[in-house]
């Protein structure tokens, strides 16, 4: 971990960093539980286990002031009707934001709080999103044929709660319907959260 301001690049044509200090390859088999479609999720691991999402990280101490930051890769495709997505999670320290910047593709951010609140907003190429304290979010590829690329930023000490989103889910889905992404219920959806 560098002691002095550091730079580097993200000017490779897939956006790569040129340093990195973490590289996280989630799988299907990661997000059991997470598709509603349990018979193609089923399928699709016996056959394939695709490769979901990628991370990048340039990792900081785990402390207020510093700003962990990295690069998000959605690869494309669906579980069922659903497209694929990141696992998704609040921060362990909830009232801690992050700014996400897109750089490539065509996606969604899905959100919500532990009140139940949710928002759903589209992520695509120089758009900016950030996402406030207390929102949980997930992000999701709704190109056929592009990974959803996006830059991050949040704080040293945010850490990350899965465990809420794994055995709640969210509130709303991204599936297509009629060659469309569509916002829907998530049937499934619990509020286990007690804010
Ligand atoms: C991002 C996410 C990244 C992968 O760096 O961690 O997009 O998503 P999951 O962490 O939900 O698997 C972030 O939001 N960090 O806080
Ligand atoms: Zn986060």
């Amino acid at each position: 971990m560098k002691a002095v301001p550091f730079t580097f690049n993200l000017n490779s044509p897939d956006f790569v960093p040129s340093e990195f200090d973490n590289h996280i390859q989630r799988r299907l088999s990661a997000m059991k539980g997470q598709f509603l479609d349990e018979a193609a999720y089923e399928a699709l691991l016996n056959a394939a286990n695709p490769l979901l999402y990628e991370v990048y990280e340039l990792q900081r101490p785990v402390q207020p002031g510093e700003l962990q930051h990295g690069i998000s890769i959605v690869h494309p495709g669906k579980v069922g009707s659903e497209y694929h997505m990141t696992k998704g999670h609040f921060h362990e320290v909830l009232e801690t934001g992050e700014v996400y910047y897109c750089l490539k593709g065509q996606g969604y951010m899905v959100m919500e709080t532990p009140e139940g609140e949710w928002a759903v907003e589209a992520l695509s190429p120089g758009r900016v999103l950030y996402v406030l304290p207390r929102w949980a979010h997930r992000s999701v590829n709704v190109s056929p044929d592009e990974d959803l690329i996006t830059f991050f930023i949040y704080p040293g000490n945010a850490g990350h709660d899965y465990g809420t989103i794994e055995q709640q889910g969210f509130r709303k889905l991204i599936v297509e319907q009629e060659g469309q992404p569509a916002v829907v219920d998530n049937p499934r959806w619990e509020r286990t959260a007690v804010p």
